[in-house]
């Protein structure tokens, strides 16, 4: 970054009379103007990040803190009257569902922060994750048309086009370049589909409607479009470069699969090879072997890709081809190997005329990793468990991390001087010399409750704003922010509060801090159960804030909209992080991390990289509760019956909210399917498949020691203190680092 032109081209800048959205763009087209070119990546080994989600959030910010200059632009703004917060009214790029573009969005940060030659390949749609608004109660759907504010972060490469074809369409993929600063300027090439004939939709919607088989082959056509644009183009980089020697070509590339959705490149990539360059097949696979890795994000088997043959054959016929050859080929080397018959069938790759995406994912890539160290042992013992007998060094950990300079940096930076007062502000360049903090959290308590009272004050004013509940910030707060679905559990804390509303109200529970417990979530448009549960939380809210015998010691909000930039706002505010999942499906979760890195304790169940942050920070400065994967597994084998569960008044009272007319659904029908599904079962689930009424009056317990404990604020700020002190382990600059040295093998 030129930083003095920058600066004296922004003392320069006209603003009387602008717009916010002009303002915006001048300045970031200033930004962007002085930043420096993205650096080459000719002659040395890159890697690219395959993903089709990148939630990257609002750039202005943190591009400008990435530059240095955002403490001078703040300043230079406020000189010509005008306050940088206005800027907050530009929303989010939401171009990811949840976690899982949210980690591709810190792990490109993290690669540029650390020098590293790490390079995003996506999509640019046009409609991000869909805006929500709350009518009456249930979650509504608005498309998120997020570049009506322009784009300035972004650069259109006209001459780097290329034609894609399918069957019965030809389309353009046009770059977009978005620069990803740091030590190093990497890339974000999203491409934009563009021609004739409806060529368009391809790159119009995030994750579009797949309960047809129009929406289901639009999937389809998406993961070939940017995977088949990528792969073209570093195999005609790789020509340039090094001629058409392609077996150097795993010496210069790897290709990083974010979960399966672009396996589909390695398909491509061996079609290329063998059409267009003639390789012979065996060759041609070799390179691919060589060159692919795989990330594993879920082991829920209704997240698990699988494509029926017809549909592939339809639009891509000589996709389909590539992945039957790939397939007799993976099954004469198993069988080779020695694997037997139902071995060989667990592994396939394609299999009644349907080809199995994980299971060839999992065959092509030298490397396959879970995201946090149960997830990946669960993936070793039960999802790829032959594949794991059969190829044993395939398989690794990479614990998620979460970039430490938007999730604390940017989104803190009362606490981060806080941090800096304490031990310096070497942390900030190298995350491991936070764990400096660790011998100093006693006497920093009496400033961190200040620092958190007065994070709290800010977020409890914006909530007070966009959602009209009024909250002091001498509350205790607890936060339940992520996407919404049956696993995570929201269901099982919304009964909670309502034991606890019910306990208030009757007496049985005395001397209990004041408490708001926040909720964020999107659910899915077509899934059915999250909306009811939606719906349930804001009927709960509503009855509990309503109720003046009680509101002035307990008070639930549901924020609308949470977005990557609500999460920068409740992550510093919060006191209580509840993680609470069904013990062995959050493959990592990275919401944890960030409300860890912001001192606050975690009541969570031992699931995913739970277990890492209480085996970092401390089982006494955390809140763990409730059945653990063997437990689980025990139930399970055992014919769990959550029938039983109902002896318990308490799971008893809680089931019957949903269908006693206390709370009313709106007439869909949508608490009694709640109901249902606990009792009976909901489609192939069994009942209470994700164990809400089992765990939850230990639940329950945990959240009201909680609340005992915090009376004494300074041995509570303590363990919160503990948690951000512990928590560089959980900077993507560590993952990104591991990923560096034993997947990618690159270099700064
Ligand atoms: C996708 C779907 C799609 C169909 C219906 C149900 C369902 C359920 C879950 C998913 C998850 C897709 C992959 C994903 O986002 N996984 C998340 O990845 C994060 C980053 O590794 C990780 O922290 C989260 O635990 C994991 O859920």
């Amino acid at each position: 970054m030129n930083t003095e032109l920058f600066l004296n081209d922004l003392n320069g800048l006209d603003t009387e009379n602008k717009d916010v959205i002009t303002l915006y763009n001048e300045i970031s087209a200033l930004a962007m103007k002085h930043a420096g070119e993205i650096a080459p990546t000719a002659g040395k080994r890159n890697a690219y990040y395959l993903s089709m989600e990148f939630l990257i959030g609002r750039s202005f910010y943190n591009n400008l803190m990435e530059l240095g200059v955002l403490e001078q632009t703040r300043e230079i703004l406020e000189k010509k009257g005008i306050d940088i917060n206005v800027f907050e009214e530009i929303e989010d790029a939401a171009l990811g569902n949840g976690g899982l573009g949210r980690l591709a969005a810190c792990f490109l940060d993290s690669a540029a922060g650390l020098g590293l030659p790490l390079h995003g390949y996506g999509i640019r749609y046009k409609y991000g994750l869909f805006k929500q608004a709350i009518e009456n109660g249930f979650q509504t759907e608005l498309p998120d048309d997020w570049q009506r504010f322009g784009d300035p972060w972004s650069v259109r490469r006209e001459s780097e086009k290329r034609l894609i074809e399918f069957a019965d369409m030809k389309v353009y993929a046009v770059p977009y370049d978005m620069p990803v600063f740091g030590k190093r300027i990497n890339r974000l090439r999203l491409f934009q589909a563009e021609g004739e004939g409806g060529a368009e939709k391809i790159s119009e919607y995030l994750y579009p409607a797949d309960d047809t088989e129009e929406g289901k082959l639009l999937r389809l056509r998406q993961e070939y479009f940017f995977s088949a644009a990528t792969v073209a183009e570093l195999l005609d980089k790789h020509v340039k470069e090094h001629g058409r020697n392609f077996k150097t070509f795993a010496d210069y590339n790897v290709i990083q699969l974010n979960d399966t959705h672009p396996v589909i490149a390695a398909a491509e990539f061996i079609r290329l090879l063998t059409k267009k360059y003639r390789l012979a097949f065996a060759t041609a696979l070799d390179v691919a072997k060589r060159t692919f890795a795989y990330t594993n994000h879920t082991v829920l088997p209704e997240a698990l890709e699988c494509w029926k043959e017809d549909y592939v054959t339809k639009i891509l016929p000589e996709i389909a081809d590539v992945m039957k050859k790939i397939s007799v080929y993976a099954v004469r080397e198993q069988t080779a190997a020695g694997c037997g018959k139902d071995e060989v069938a667990a592994m396939a790759i394609y299999k009644g005329e349907t080809f199995y995406m994980a299971n060839l994912a999992v065959y092509i890539a030298k490397s396959v990793n879970g995201v946090a160290m149960l997830h990946t042992e669960i993936l070793k013992a039960s999802l790829f468990a032959t594949a794991h007998k059969t190829y044993p060094d395939k398989i690794q950990n990479k614990t998620n991390g979460i970039t430490h300079r938007r999730w604390l940096e940017l989104c803190n930076k009362e606490f981060s001087s806080l941090i800096d007062e304490a031990i310096g502000k070497d942390w900030r360049g190298d995350i491991s010399r936070l764990s400096a903090l660790r011998g100093k959290t006693e006497g920093l308590a009496e400033k961190f409750i200040e620092v958190k009272r007065e994070k709290k004050r800010r977020l409890l004013q914006y909530v007070a704003e966009k959602e009209g509940v009024e909250v002091s910030p001498d509350f205790l707060v607890f936060a339940q922010v992520k996407r919404l679905h049956e696993y995570k559990r929201q269901l099982m804390t919304a009964f909670a509060i309502l034991d606890i509303y019910y306990g208030l109200k009757s007496g049985e529970i005395t001397n209990f801090y004041p408490s708001l417990f926040i909720f964020g979530a999107k659910s899915a448009p077509a899934y059915r159960r999250a909306k009811a549960i939606i719906k349930f939380i804001n009927e709960i809210a509503a009855k509990i804030n309503a109720d003046e015998s009680v509101n002035k010691l307990l008070k639930v909000v549901f924020v609308c909209n949470y977005n990557v930039s609500y999460a920068e706002k409740i992550v510093a505010g919060t006191d209580v992080s509840l993680q609470v999942s069904t013990a062995g499906l959050e493959a990592s979760g990275t919401g944890n991390m960030k409300f860890m890195m912001n001192g606050a304790v975690t009541c969570g169940t031992m699931d995913g990289a739970n277990i890492e942050i209480v085996e970092k920070a401390g089982a006494e400065n955390n809140y763990i509760f409730g059945a653990e994967v063997d437990d689980v597994e025990r139930l399970k084998a055992e014919g769990y019956n959550p029938e039983k569960t109902l002896e318990n008044p308490v799971c008893k009272r809680a089931a019957e909210a949903l269908i006693n007319g206390e709370f009313s659904d709106g007439g869909t029908g949508g608490f009694k399917e709640l109901y249902d599904s606990l009792l009976k079962g909901a489609s192939w689930h069994s009942p209470d498949n994700y164990f809400v009424l089992y765990d939850l009056p230990d639940y329950i317990r945990a959240l009201l020691k909680i609340n005992a404990d915090y009376s004494d604020k300074r041995a509570f700020a303590v363990k919160q203190l503990n948690n951000a002190a512990n928590s560089a382990y959980f900077s993507s600059d560590r993952t990104i680092k591991e990923y560096a040295e034993e997947i990618w093998h690159i270099q700064p």
